[in-house]
């Protein structure tokens, strides 16, 4: 029996009730497996570890996360450690991120749910048929460039940030960008997304993307968009952006959260951060690579405690994390085709299935329940 090691990081806000019903649909998952166990262990991280124990990536954290096969995470972050707040979360996060080495953050905005488009605020002539991956490095650019805050001395009346990244970090990442283009029969095109007309570090990241896409992957169509424009396209006619969305940690953070606008809700996007290209189940050639798994969204702290968060986003995160970095592709269809049919439910007075943030009335357990349910009439 193959047995693996998955840390859960629930994490503050709504993170602990999306976790529980993505812990929920993969115990479902394995209960009675006679060849997979899943050894699930949660850690305090984030604002509730800084309650705990003064911070927010505590050293057992840190090394049960170095050790695991996986790690499953909710959201972190809340009014409670505000920006204002000498110890936060939000440093937890990206230390936790940068100690795994997890570079390449991949994003799938598209789940393929055609009733979804009722939910978009964008016209369905708009949503329909758009598939996008934004992958977004993770561990450099500004999000890691030296930083200077503001100092009480009123002589030092200002704050900086830096934009840095080096050839390997823009070619690493091209790389992982090109697998998954590959993945698909003919390759996706990527779009690399940036600001060369006015930042340094962005004409680098042009140059260094398009020598290693030319001489490593030829066959891939590789076009740019200046970011304000791509933001514009993504809600516009983002057809256009149809394949691989490349781009850098902030520009990346923030177009994600633009395109969950297309599915409907922030709730249902998920991600994985890996150490490098996803080797994909389907081919024979499977190498597992640890990785971090979390909803794109955050803690919520508008709704958090109602029970009426979507917990799809994390339910999607773990058929993510069965996918990539335990080589499990078939329980990750499971998962991915359970949530379909359930939000695909429809009854005489409309769809279903649905929480709150896609117009419905069901709560986080109820859907989490249904899901459950239907997964186990597939397995
Ligand atoms: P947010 O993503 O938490 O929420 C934005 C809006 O989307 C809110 O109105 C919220 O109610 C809604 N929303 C988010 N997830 C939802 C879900 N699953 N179901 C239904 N509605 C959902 O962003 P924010 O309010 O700007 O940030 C709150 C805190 O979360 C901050 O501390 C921020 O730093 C943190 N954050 C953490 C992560 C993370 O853990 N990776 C990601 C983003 C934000
Ligand atoms: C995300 C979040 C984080 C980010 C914050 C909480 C550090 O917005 O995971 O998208 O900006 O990467
Ligand atoms: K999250
Ligand atoms: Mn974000």
């Amino acid at each position: 029996k193959k047995s693996f090691r998955v840390v859960v990081l629930p994490g503050d806000g709504i993170g602990p009730e999306v976790v529980a019903e993505a812990v929920k649909v993969l115990k479902a998952l394995f209960e009675e497996s006679p060849d997979v166990e899943l050894k699930l262990e949660t850690r305090l991280f984030g604002g509730c570890a800084i309650d705990e124990t003064g911070e927010a990536l505590p050293a057992s954290t840190l090394q049960a996360c170095k050790e695991a096969d996986a790690i499953l995470m909710g959201s972190i972050g809340g009014p409670k450690w505000g920006v204002n707040s000498k110890v936060r979360p939000e440093p937890g996060l990206l230390a936790l991120r940068k100690a795994l080495g997890v570079f390449a953050n991949i994003r799938p905005t598209k789940f393929g749910s055609d009733s979804l488009v009722v939910n978009s605020p964008l016209k369905e002539s708009i949503t329909r048929g758009v598939d996008i991956f934004v992958v977004r490095e993770l561990i450099g650019g500004i999000y890691f460039g030296e930083r200077k805050e503001q100092d009480v001395a009123p002589q030092e009346n200002v704050a900086w940030d830096t934009m840095i990244y080096s050839v390997e970090e823009v070619q690493r990442i091209t790389r992982v960008a090109a697998q998954i283009a590959l993945a698909s029969d003919p390759p996706l095109p990527i779009h690399s997304v940036d600001k060369a007309n006015v930042l340094a570090s962005s004409r680098l990241w042009r140059k260094v993307v398009t020598e290693t896409l030319e001489s490593e992957y030829p066959q891939i169509k590789l076009d740019h968009q200046l970011v304000d424009s791509a933001a514009m396209l993504l809600v516009s006619s983002p057809r256009k952006l149809n394949g691989v969305v490349l781009t850098e940690n902030l520009f990346g953070d923030i177009l994600s959260d633009e395109a969950s606008v297309i599915p409907g809700s922030l709730g249902l996007l998920p991600s994985a951060s890996l150490a490098g290209a996803p080797s994909l189940p389907s081919s024979h050639s499977f190498k597992p690579t640890s990785g971090l798994y979390e909803p794109i969204h955050g803690s919520a702290p508008d709704i958090a405690g109602k029970g009426i968060a979507n917990p799809i986003g994390t339910i999607l995160s773990a058929a993510l994390l069965l996918r990539y970095s335990l080589g499990l592709e078939k329980h990750a269809q499971l998962i991915e085709s359970a949530v379909r049919k359930a939000l695909d439910s429809k009854n005489a007075g409309g769809w279903e299935l649905r929480t709150a943030d896609l117009g419905g009335n069901i709560g986080t357990k109820e859907i989490g329940d249904r899901i459950v349910e239907i997964l186990k009439t597939l397995l």
